[in-house]
């Protein structure tokens, strides 16, 4: 048996275009079956590399194969010209690395605990700087501006100080402001114009550690502080810039989207699991650019192994066009004489944890342990120095070869492309850092190391420039300056740069969900069958209709949303190339090129991607949109949470709508399903504003007001809403009920037990309680009430609470105020509300006690509150709700006994 382990995960794709020639096929295959036969397999498999590798010689196209030989895609004959002035570049890309380098040294060295990384920009420092010198296009997003609005950028964010020390040259970031890196509160600090942007005064401007468009507004556009919600929140960027031109809303053609990960980035599912949509929606408007450092944070990233082949091998294999970049010009003339392969195959033996090594060490070191293993390959580079053996440049660290890959990315038409780049980490650190397995934590460079760096990096530093780590700018009339101001003029301006100027959207007023506030009449509906009929009306709006992105995870049947699949359609690139199994019914499933809504499939990371490219549309392209994206709660908050906390990072407005949602609603799906948390880790995101409403009406005036602050007034906030599958008849909106449906609570039903119901008075030798309900529990709150007025002659008033984080927001915000203003204090609304209701108060909804809890700080006297804790399970409504004591006996037991142990 031959050991195939060194074919790696070879394999090819089965593609079969039409045959032109069918007996000479036959000819062929006939005669590759002898060969089998007679000389056996293993020669066949030989054969077929030979044929292969000399098919490649001679530039024949070849079907996609997933792994192809460990060299550069972009073939010396087809590498472009380097347009730019290489030995400028390289200066500046000197001084980038070098002010990103002492931001670090500098922070770490007032405040220890501060610090950053030095090692991952170090590696990619030529990668951005290629891209920004030649390829990242910057515009006024906007729909006027539409395919000039410029690319969007998702950078490696623990590489966020070579941004900004790019930015500092560029003169768009100040001195003070790179000396306060990593130092966020505080004064604001004058920016590089001398002004302090009115958005910043009053948050500092200190420069945060990553990407955070909500601490740096006008900066930063897409947060990827947490490894792998970068990659996949690019590709569905690209995938809506393409739906958004599918609609006829914006022409986005021309625009790219570029993401740059780590290697070690890539283990994190979100990383790989956008690949196969990108491919199949053909996003040619998506370049990632993995940085294959080869290393992660502990150690070498597959160090048995190679991350740029299995890397290829999973990108080419989901249909991408993926482009090497492994080796700098000056191993063109090594390949160039490997006409026996010796080289290739050196390569394909090594493992990326001896590549590492190899990083580290010297010349020396490497000519005698990658060189001279064999005599070919010994030969082959004696006329070499050790010291031009050292200068053997990685391909992501030569602008020209960086250049060339690009080049082809951004011409290349219908796949999204993928550029693997090798790099070393620490690159230029010298032993101190480079390719080091602690490197990625190095935060303290001594004199000795900084000096190492000015003299590889001709770095214009005096020792007291180095001693004291100071930043370096040049003159403004000298030639990098100018270079660089003129590159980034030609391509339209400075980035990256977030803008939030985008027009201002009227709102349909409340009276135009009459149908929905006047109730339904006696007739059973659930919230969810509301929110549909709501969301259909705004579809039919025709100032906002088509701003509206309906998303679902592949529950729209469940939500009860099919009617809107043959109404509005479902997106497709391809539109729809089948006649659906349903064509002959009026609602049949339509997918179109124009379609509306957003079917994600079984995808809930994905499909909050999408919300959120919709969500930040009316920044990053100057259009806003109004997603809604319905799922089932449980599989919101607690299964892509950290999507959702990048959506606020974000500044996103739109609405999550958590569906079937609670842990006694959703009766009959048991454990994974039944959600009881959703709610309380919303309260965790300061602008998601979360309502948990019980009637038809209070849905209404929250996504209204919601449509009015997101759209109108243009808040930073984003709407979770949740909607149930219980039935009831749904009442009509009590009488100036709407400003304490908004605030998060108001009074539902006022006792008339043993007296006027408008006054209560007279009533105070009556036991007295204060029942809050959420959600659908609201109704067992008001069942509680009759039954402690008929069987406990308890007078019970009921409060519909709407959110229990809104209300606590406003306690807390209250409370803040009134340490500064002593003398002008502000009341809570749950002050407020419950100021003059007597006895205890019993508060229950579908969620864990916690949820109640939270506004235990403002609830004057006793205060107790039910809910779901523990794990779902399948029963009845009404069981599950005895089981967890959220319902109407429970709530009433629980008051009596309030009012018991008072007279006690
Ligand atoms: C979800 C998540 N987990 C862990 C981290 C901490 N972290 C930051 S950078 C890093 C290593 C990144 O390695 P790689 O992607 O290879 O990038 P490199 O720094 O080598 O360029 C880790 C573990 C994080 N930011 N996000």
């Amino acid at each position: 048996m031959t050991d195939l382990s060194d074919l790696g995960s070879s394999a090819f794709w089965r593609v079969n275009p039409k045959d032109a020639d069918p007996q000479e096929t036959r000819e062929w295959l006939n005669a590759f079956d002898a060969l089998v036969e007679t000389e056996g397999r293993e020669r066949a498999t030989y054969l077929l590399r030979r044929l292969l590798d000399h098919a490649r010689k001679r530039r024949v196209q070849l079907p996609p194969v997933l792994n192809t030989p460990y060299r550069n895609s972009v073939d010396l004959v087809d590498q472009p010209q380097f347009p730019g002035k290489l030995e400028i570049e390289q200066r500046l890309s000197s001084i980038v690395r070098w002010n990103a380098l002492a931001m670090v040294v500098r922070a770490n060295r007032a405040h220890p605990e501060l610090g950053g990384h030095i090692a991952s920009y170090a590696s990619a420092a030529d990668l951005f700087e290629v891209g920004f010198n030649h390829f990242f296009r910057a515009g006024p997003a906007g729909e006027k501006s539409g395919a000039d609005g410029g690319d969007l950028v998702y950078f490696q964010p623990h590489s966020a100080t070579g941004v900004y020390s790019r930015a500092f040259l560029e003169g768009r970031l100040s001195e003070a402001q790179l000396g306060h890196y990593r130092r966020e509160t505080g004064a604001a600090l004058p920016s590089a114009t001398g002004a302090v942007s009115a958005s910043l005064a009053h948050q500092g401007q200190g420069l945060s550690s990553y990407p955070h468009p909500w601490l740096m507004p006008e900066f930063w556009q897409f947060p990827t502080g947490s490894m792998g919600l970068g990659p996949i929140q690019a590709i569905y960027q690209a995938r809506f810039m393409k739906y958004l031109a599918g609609r006829g809303i914006l022409d986005t053609a021309g625009r790219k989207v570029w993401a740059f990960p780590g290697d070690g980035e890539m283990d994190e599912p979100e990383s790989l699991a956008g690949l196969s949509l990108a491919a199949r929606e053909g996003l040619d408007n998506l370049i990632v650019v993995v940085n294959c450092n080869l290393q992660r944070l502990d150690g070498p990233v597959r160090g048995n192994g190679s991350v740029i082949q299995e890397l290829e091998g999973l990108y080419a294999g989901a249909g991408w066009n993926v482009v090497k970049l492994l080796w700098g010009s000056d191993w063109d003339a090594l390949f160039a004489r490997d006409e026996d392969g010796m080289l290739l195959q050196r390569l394909h033996e090594t493992v990326d944890g001896e590549f590492q090594t190899y990083a580290a060490t010297d010349g020396r070191f490497n000519r005698e342990h990658f060189f001279n293993k064999y005599p070919e390959l010994r030969a082959r580079v004696a006329h070499m120095s050790d010291e031009d053996i050292d200068r053997l440049r990685r391909g992501g660290h030569d602008p020209v070869k960086i250049y060339a890959a690009y080049h082809t990315a951004v011409n290349h038409r219908g796949q999204p492309t993928v550029i693997l780049a090798q790099t070393k980490k620490g690159y230029g650190m010298g032993h101190w850092g480079q390719g080091k397995m602690t490197t990625h934590q190095q935060k303290k460079l001594d004199v000795e190391a900084l000096r190492a760096f000015r003299d590889r990096f001709s770095l214009p530093l005096s020792d007291e420039d180095i001693e004291q780590v100071r930043f370096f700018k040049p003159a403004a009339d000298a030639p990098e300056m100018q270079y660089l101001h003129a590159q980034r003029q030609a391509l339209g301006g400075y980035l990256p740069a977030r803008s939030s100027a985008a027009p201002k959207l009227a709102v349909p007023a409340p009276s135009q969900f009459a149908r929905i506030l006047e109730g339904s009449n006696g007739r059973e509906q659930s919230t969810t069958m509301v929110f549909v009929q709501m969301l259909a009306q705004l579809l039919k709006d025709p100032a906002l209709g088509k701003r509206i992105v309906p998303i679902v995870a592949d529950e729209a049947r469940t939500f009860g949303m099919q009617t809107l699949f043959r109404q509005i359609g479902i997106y497709s690139t391809l539109g729809q190339l089948y006649e659906p199994e349903d064509h002959d019914e009026l609602l049949y499933y339509k997918e179109a090129k124009d379609g509306q809504i957003l079917e994600e499939g079984i995808n809930e990371a994905g499909a909050v991607s999408s919300w959120i490219a919709a969500a930040t549309s009316y920044s990053a392209h100057g259009t806003p949109m109004l997603p809604f994206y319905a799922f089932y709660s449980m599989f919101g908050f607690q299964r892509i949470g950290d999507l959702i906390w990048a959506a606020a990072d974000s500044r996103s407005r739109g609405f999550l709508i958590g569906a079937t949602a609670g842990r006694t609603t959703l009766a009959g799906e048991g454990l994974q399903h039944q959600d009881g948390t959703s709610h309380l880790i919303a309260s965790t995101i300061q602008n998601c504003v979360a309502y948990d409403p019980c009637f038809g009406y209070e849905l209404a005036v929250i996504l209204q007001d919601g449509m009015r602050r997101m759209l109108a007034a243009q808040e930073d906030v984003f709407y979770y809403v949740t909607v149930m599958n219980e039935n009831y008849a749904q009442p009509p909106l009590p009488e100036g009920a709407e400003a304490g449906i908004k605030r998060g609570m108001y009074r539902l039903r006022l006792s008339s037990l043993g007296g006027a119901a408008e006054t209560a008075v007279g009533t105070e030798h009556i036991p007295r309680v204060q029942l809050l309900g959420s959600g659908t529990i609201l109704r067992e709150a008001l069942a509680a009430a009759d039954i402690l007025e008929q069987e406990y002659d308890i007078a019970a008033d009921v409060w519909s609470v709407t959110s229990f984080t809104e209300l606590r927001r406003d306690g807390i915000a209250c409370e803040h105020w009134n340490q500064d203003h002593p003398e002008d204090p502000r009341t809570s609304w749950v002050e407020q509300c419950l100021a003059g209701a007597r006895g205890p108060v019993i508060a229950a909804s579908d969620y864990v006690r916690a949820v109640a809890d939270l506004i235990r700080n403002w609830v004057p006297g006793k205060y107790l509150s039910l809910g779901t804790d523990g794990f779902g399970r399948s029963d009845t409504r009404a069981a599950l709700r005895r089981h967890f004591q959220v319902d109407a006996q429970s709530i009433a037991q629980t008051a009596a006994r309030a009012i018991a142990s008072s007279r006690a």
